[in-house]
């Protein structure tokens, strides 16, 4: 059939696949031994099954997935634990992965591989997991890092890293579709969508651009009474509007959703500190780190306000921080209320 043929009957003949990408990424890097290959086939395969149980989940809660008994009297699984034991169990068999932190875990998680693997990944299975029951889109995101030292056995600083040092992150949102979004440290960021009929994720967003501004910022407001004097500035700032400019706000209270939505549209998405949560609610390792990577490839900013995230290292695999991140000239117009005001500050104090 003549590519014009196919193209009427709107069937792409030549699709790059996910697997396709990945090994063509991998024939750029000769020096490459096809670890990070066979790692992002298995996050591949691990997403793919999450989307199964997500997409399921409707039905399932009938049955109760919600961690209640089924109608045989079976335990039923969490979906967040149950996407917890799908990324470990694709992970584990990979052999390419020393150690894991997940969100759903306490500590690391040490595999048991017969060679020395070079890696260590950190994920939250299944980020925004409060909005499963209420059907609003939700997502996995991961981190991987190479070991310093990886002919010693696999120890806790493997993980204590920068989010500068991180090889590859991405995140997989399962929406109106799913959608796997991979950003390299070459600065590269592609995203895939999955088409349930061939089961495989097509490359259809490749080389992410963030737009340089953007007019939606998304933040949960109902914590601004707690927010500090910068924060109130900044918001207050983006609601008056300024000539033609006016910001819509944008909050859905699940990550991925939020940043995805911040990467393809542009503007700024922000959980800073408050007097609630001195260290900000999102977790560095598993959502910090991977999000501001993605963001800073695809030509965006992330700050915590006065530092860039990436330049942070990690004391705690659980530890948390403010983040704020998106297009780079809505990012800066914050920073720079900052610095300004600690300058104030500084100032009365002396
Ligand atoms: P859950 O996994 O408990 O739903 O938390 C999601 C999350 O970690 C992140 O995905 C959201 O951006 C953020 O929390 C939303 O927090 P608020 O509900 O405090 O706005």
């Amino acid at each position: 059939m003549d590519s014009q043929r196919a193209k009427f009957l709107s069937i792409e003949s030549n699709p790059i696949t996910l697997a396709r990408a990945i090994m063509s990424d991998q024939r750029r890097h000769p020096e490459a031994k096809g670890d990070l290959t066979m790692i992002l086939s298995s996050l591949m395969l691990a997403c793919k099954f999450v989307s199964n149980a997500v997409r399921k989940a409707g039905i399932a809660s009938l049955i109760g997935i919600s961690g209640s008994s089924n109608v045989q009297g079976e335990q039923q699984k969490p979906l967040d634990i149950l996407a917890n034991d799908i990324f470990i169990n694709s992970l584990k068999y990979c052999n390419k992965i020393a150690a894991l932190a997940s969100e759903e875990e306490t500590g690391i998680y040490i595999i048991d591989n017969p060679d020395e693997a070079k890696y260590v990944i950190a994920f939250d299975p299944l980020d925004g997991s409060s909005n499963i029951d209420v059907n609003v889109s939700i997502g996995s995101i991961f981190a991987i890092w190479k070991r310093p030292d990886y002919s010693k056995p696999v120890v806790l600083e493997d993980f204590l890293r920068t989010g500068a040092e991180v090889e590859v992150s991405g995140y997989c949102i399962y929406g109106s579709s799913t959608q796997l979004v991979i950003a390299t440290k070459e600065g590269k960021v592609d995203c895939f969508t999955l088409d349930n009929s061939i089961g495989d994720f097509i490359l259809t967003h490749p080389n992410l651009r963030i737009p340089k501004k953007g007019n939606i910022y998304s933040v949960n407001e109902g914590n601004s009474h707690f927010w500090d004097k910068s924060m109130k500035e900044y918001v207050n700032l983006v609601k008056t509007p300024q000539d033609d400019n006016t910001y819509s706000l944008r909050y859905v209270g699940s990550m991925v959703s939020d940043v995805h939505r911040t990467l393809l549209y542009g503007g700024i998405f922000l959980y800073p500190a408050d007097k609630k949560s001195p260290n900000g609610k999102l977790r560095v390792l598993y959502e910090v780190f991977p999000m501001s990577f993605i963001v800073e490839a695809a030509g965006g900013k992330a700050t915590d306000g006065r530092r860039r995230l990436l330049d942070i290292k990690a004391h705690d695999i659980h530890q948390r921080s403010p983040c704020i991140l998106g297009s780079p000239d809505d990012v800066d117009t914050i920073v720079a209320i900052y610095a300004k005001n600690d300058e104030e500050e500084a100032k009365n104090t002396n």
